[in-house]
């Protein structure tokens, strides 16, 4: 978009009198950044409509990306770098006396997601976008999105996240797109002319919504949406009968049920419980989604065959995997298809992801809950399930005494991974060591059925975001090395390895890693009055907390150096600044326990006088999009340290890479990935191999207390969480230590905390030479490109969606 600063100022201008009846003066932030976002909504939205006649024409294949999570964050600034005004505005902000960073952190963040799931969903619609691809969101418009956390001495406490207080500026409401949804009721099968009719009666109707927020593309001419569902009562399909008012008390209760379908997003990251709402949740996404997918469809085709050739539905997890028995009802109940062609067309059309193996995170719905709530929908599965389990009877003979395993249905049980493998054509998983585990162990039977269907696709993460946006001083030296080639082909940062030893290069990267360190240790500063030390090692563990992510296994090495600056005040060490962020599910008491020790290490350490100058430990507050944004470019360390076999992918670690700091990690997720593209001398990798743990858990011949006994140094470390040293009394901590000595340490923090303490060391070691630090963070910068969510986003679409750019 070309637009002079002079031409944006006169529009500012005019849009702010237009809007607020106000002045340049007498304007706040907030109304200037409102100005800012109607402005671009306007030049957006041309754009927008000229994409959706398009692809309307021209009847192109559209992709849906169904996900119950999209973790936008900000928008503003994304959408400006998009649509090429990001410096424009700045600069004409500047002019009026705005401080663009003031104004643009007025957007609240769209929290619409726990973690890397949803961070991933929004990652891969700008990259849709920016690649010309047709490829939509869909999710729900949650009223709260994930909870705010806010520390109370110490202690995490979470507070609702109204993050639609002051309108979102971003979205459009399209009220003319409605569909119904129905709940409950009973469903009787008819016989009329010689065929059997589907009749679904006493159903609890909802109407739902659509939201549009425009994604829109890297200067180019695509603007896609993601569509967002909001769940209304229907005031005109209650009956009022009585003149008592009952009607009204049970209208009421109606219209309460209903609004809390939307209402909030689970806060459980990998932690599956068979809430009802939730369930709501799941049907509500799908068979809204799925309902103007067909009526667009309508539009153009009246053949179903041809759907599979038009429409390609990713489903994020297992979250959205109604969409299959939704869609098997649609096209027979509605549109009078017979069961084998309905099964053909839905097959063709669903794709699914699968993120995690943690058994804890796999969804089963209690068969009772699905069949009073979804009458139909149950019949269609269990339908499915009888179907599956005898054609592996039939053509796998060898799998026989399997089928209890593998069905959809047992124990009661809708097992939902098992449903979503038989429902689709595709079946990825998000890592190579992760599809690896799936293929070979996790859903091994299922992989001897299906092999064709199972394919890769590690992760990525978008790199206009994640380093034009965030880090832009980085961006410009990488431009002014390489040239702007990288900026839309991001494998050519590349280019970068032949200033590896490049002591000018160098240079000019540690300036811009300073830079960042600084402003990070003033919002430090100005947040927690707490000072750091620039010239430390920023040592960064920012994901949620989970017990397979070994945030502890960080802190014992902390509690380790604080003890050996303790025994030995004179001791030779490069200071470290430990930066923690973390939220806890509100119910995970493990997580939330350690939250709190790693507050009482960070007031343990940072108020002792011993070791003041050589450790710091800050846990930031509220760990969301945004405050990783500030966090991810001053980073020297990133700490990749999950056991072995358990995170499926990781994309914080791609961040990272990509922001030049080093990482240190086990061989898990894309860890392995990024080792191999950067060589085992560009990382810092330790402890048990996925091999190794399925050894151990196999043949169970771990013992923790084995390596406590055996380890002084843990010994020391652990006795601290027990014998007062944090408190007066010793029960605050017990519990931690009792999982690790006698709960036998689920997650082998014990068994690699040597290998770690000797990877750090390696770190420490590396630091004190700075020239050989910074080549081997511009090697791996040089090596992120291939992390670029461009990559992912073009192997799906040309591996699993078949799609093309408009
Ligand atoms: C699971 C559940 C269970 C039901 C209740 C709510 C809820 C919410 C989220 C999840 C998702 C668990 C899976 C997940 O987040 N996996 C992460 O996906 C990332 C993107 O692929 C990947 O990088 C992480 O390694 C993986 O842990």
């Amino acid at each position: 978009m070309n637009i002079t600063q002079t031409e944006f100022v006169q529009s500012f201008i005019d849009k702010l009198t237009t809007t607020f009846g106000k002045t340049v003066d007498e304007a706040t932030n907030k109304e200037a950044y409102q100005t800012v976002s109607l402005l671009l909504k306007d030049i957006i939205l041309r754009k927008w409509q000229k994409t959706q006649n398009q692809q309307v024409e021209q009847d192109e294949k559209q992709m849906y990306y169904f996900s119950m999570e999209f973790l936008l964050g900000r928008l503003i600034e994304s959408n400006l770098l998009n649509a090429g005004l990001l410096s424009t505005c700045e600069e004409g902000l500047k002019e009026l006396g705005f401080n663009s960073d003031k104004v643009f952190i007025e957007e609240h963040d769209a929290g619409l997601g726990n973690g890397g799931l949803g961070r991933l969903a929004a990652c891969f619609l700008d990259s849709l976008a920016s690649l010309n691809l047709p490829g939509h969101g869909v999710g729900i418009r949650y009223k709260y999105g994930l909870f705010q956390q806010k520390m109370v001495n110490g202690y995490q406490v979470e507070l609702p996240d109204y993050w639609l207080k002051d309108d979102y500026m971003w979205e459009t409401k399209r009220s003319d797109k409605s569909v119904e949804v129905h709940f409950g009721g009973e469903v009787l099968l008819v016989s009329k002319d010689n065929h059997l009719h589907v009749e679904h009666k006493n159903f609890e109707r909802v109407l739902a919504i659509p939201y549009d927020v425009p994604i829109v593309g890297y200067e180019n001419e695509t603007v896609n949406s993601l569509r967002l569902w909001s769940a209304e009562s229907m005031p005109n399909s209650f009956h009022f009968h009585s003149s008592e008012g009952h009607d009204y008390y049970h209208y009421l209760d109606y219209k309460r049920s209903v609004e809390q379908i939307s209402e909030f997003l689970y806060p459980d990251d990998s932690y599956y419980e068979g809430r009802l709402l939730r369930l709501k949740q799941q049907y509500f996404l799908v068979s809204a989604g799925l309902q103007s997918i067909l009526s667009r469809f309508k539009r153009k085709h009246d053949d179903f065959f041809l759907l599979p050739q038009k429409v390609a539905i990713q489903i994020n997890d297992t979250h959205p995997s109604l969409v299959i028995p939704e869609l098997m009802r649609l096209l027979m109940d509605e549109e009078q298809l017979g069961w084998d062609d309905a099964w053909k067309i839905t097959t063709s059309t669903v794709a699914y992801t699968n993120h995690t193996t943690l058994v804890e995170a796999l969804e089963k719905w209690p068969i009772d809950m699905v069949q009073s709530l979804l009458p139909r929908i149950y019949m269609i599965i269990n339908e499915i399930n009888e179907r599956f389990c005898q054609s592996i009877y039939y053509d796998h003979p060898e799998l026989r005494d399997k089928i209890a395993e593998m069905a959809i249905i047992s124990y009661g049980q809708i097992h939902m991974a098992h449903l979503a493998i038989a429902g689709s054509f595709s079946v990825n998983g998000v890592a190579k060591l992760h599809t690896d585990i799936l293929k070979n162990r996790e859903m091994k039977n299922f992989h001897t059925i299906f092999p064709e269907r199972f394919n890769n696709k590690t992760n990525g993460i978008t790199h206009r975001r994640w380093l034009m946006n965030v880090n832009r001083n980085l961006a410009q030296l990488l431009s002014n090395s390489i040239g702007k080639n990288w900026i839309k082909e991001p494998r050519e940062l590349i280019q970068l390895i032949k200033y590896t030893d490049d002591a000018s290069f160098q240079e000019e990267i540690a300036k811009v890693k300073l830079k960042n360190k600084e402003r990070l240790a003033e919002f430090i500063q100005s947040e927690y009055d707490i000072k750091i030390d620039t010239q430390s090692i920023f040592d960064v563990h920012i994901k949620r907390l989970h017990g397979y992510k070994r945030q502890l296994l960080n802190l014992f090495h902390i509690l380790h150096l604080y003890q050996l600056c303790r025994d030995n005040p004179n001791i030779q060490m490069t200071p470290r600044t430990f930066i923690f962020g973390a939220k806890a599910a509100p119910g995970y008491h493990f997580a939330k326990q350690v939250i709190k020790l790693i507050t009482s290490t960070s007031d343990k350490i940072n108020n002792d006088p011993v070791v003041k100058d050589k450790l710091k430990v800050i846990f930031l507050e509220n760990y969301n999009v945004s405050l990783a944004e500030k966090i991810i470019p001053a980073a020297d360390i990133s700490e990749q340290i999950s056991t072995a076999s358990k995170e499926a992918s990781g994309t914080g670690n791609m961040k990272l890479m990509m922001n030049g700091a080093l990482t240190i990690g086990t061989l898990d997720g894309a860890n392995v990935e990024i080792r191999d593209m950067v060589g085992p001398n560009n990382i810092f990798t330790f402890g048990l191999t996925s091999e190794q743990v399925f050894e151990y858990q196999q043949n169970g011949n771990y013992r923790a207390r084995d390596i406590y006994n055996s380890d002084q140094r843990l010994r020391v470390v652990m006795d601290k969480l027990v014998n007062q040293f944090f408190t007066y009394d010793d029960v605050e901590f017990k519990n931690i230590y009792y999982s690790l000595l006698y709960n036998n340490d689920e997650y082998f923090v014990l068994k690699d905390f040597d290998s770690y303490v000797e990877a750090q060391q390696h770190v420490e070691q590396t630091y004190r030479n700075q020239k050989s630090w910074l080549k081997k963070s511009i090697t791996n910068i040089a090596h992120s490109g291939k992390f670029s969510s461009d990559r992912t986003i073009s192997e799906y679409a040309n591996e699993i969606w078949d799609i093309h750019p408009l």
